[in-house]
């Protein structure tokens, strides 16, 4: 039987703008449920994990924004995910924004030995407090996840780290920091920049990227940035970059992940209601969602 759980993390704690902690709201408005249903046996919403919203904290010493609280509501998302995976069902997370990744992996990769990794991003997130130029916790998930960052994030679910550098690949890449650049030079993370997906086009990405995680992973985790996509198609997002991946070409890249059949956990995040123009953004997300998860045009 093939069973699909969603969970709604309403997190916007991991950067400065409003708003994103309606993603899960917006993201179900979309019609995630009719979309989906079609395609499982059982699909169980278990609605949002309880955040709160107190005003910004950055922490003194560490200058992250909310570092206590987002490392606290980390904690019950991965125990969430964690339960999911155990039950039989597939985990399908709805941001918040990508801190949540930080959370959602904790959970995930407690299940397999050698978990891999697609980021389809605009940006590497992959910055630590001694690096991000803005100490907003949305930019530091995948270091997080390599083991790099403040231990109150990396130690959560109890283990570090919760992937291995080769097992990663980064799609969509166009705003990289100075840091971020010098850590994928060190670690030799692979990364399809716009640069990539434009030369080689979408196709010969994803045959790449899944027969390069097929040969070394158990298990792939798919961690989707909106404003992975152009920001023409993805306009509610926080942090816009023009030239991205198109519409189209998102789908190719869900479509043949689907096929492949080597996706088993998946997160759509960092959709913005306010910043979106009639729920666009959302409803992207939902379209690619479903074809990740097996829908076919014909
Ligand atoms: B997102 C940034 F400096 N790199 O660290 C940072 F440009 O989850 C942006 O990909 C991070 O949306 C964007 O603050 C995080 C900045
Ligand atoms: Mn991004
Ligand atoms: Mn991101
Ligand atoms: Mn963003």
């Amino acid at each position: 039987m093939r069973k699909l759980s969603i969970i709604g993390m309403p997190m916007d704690l991991g950067q400065m703008r409003r708003g994103v902690d309606m993603g899960p709201s917006a993201i179900r408005y979309a019609g995630i449920y009719e979309k989906l249903k079609m395609l499982f046996d059982k699909i169980h919403d278990m609605g949002d994990i309880q955040i709160g919203r107190p005003e910004t904290k950055v922490d003194a010493e560490s200058n992250l924004r909310n570092l206590e609280l987002v490392a606290e509501k980390s904690e019950l998302l991965a125990r969430e995910v964690d339960k999911i995976i155990e039950t039989g069902a597939f985990p399908l997370v709805l941001g918040g924004d990508h801190s949540i990744a930080i959370g959602t992996l904790a959970g995930v990769s407690k299940h397999y030995k050698n978990l891999g990794v697609i980021w389809y991003d605009a940006h590497g997130d992959l910055n630590t407090a001694e690096t991000s130029p803005s100490g907003n916790i949305h930019g530091m998930p995948l270091a997080v996840s390599l083991g790099l960052g403040h231990e109150l994030l990396t130690g959560i679910g109890g283990f570090s780290p919760k992937v291995k550098p080769e097992n990663i690949v980064l799609i969509g890449i166009r705003a990289l920091d100075q840091g971020e650049k010098d850590l994928i030079r060190k670690l030799g993370i692979k990364v399809y920049t716009m640069h990539e997906v434009d030369r080689l086009g979408m196709t010969r990405v994803m045959e790449e990227t899944i027969s390069h995680l097929k040969e070394r992973t158990d298990g792939v985790h798919l961690s989707l940035d909106l404003d992975g996509l152009d920001p023409v198609d993805a306009p509610g997002v926080g942090t816009p970059v023009t030239g991205g991946i198109s519409y189209r070409e998102s789908h190719l890249a869900m479509e043949m992940l689907a096929e492949s059949g080597i996706v088993t956990s998946a997160e759509f995040v960092e959709v913005n209601p306010i910043l979106d123009e009639k729920n666009k953004t959302a409803m992207a997300a939902v379209a690619l969602m479903s074809s990740l998860l097996g829908d076919k045009l014909l």
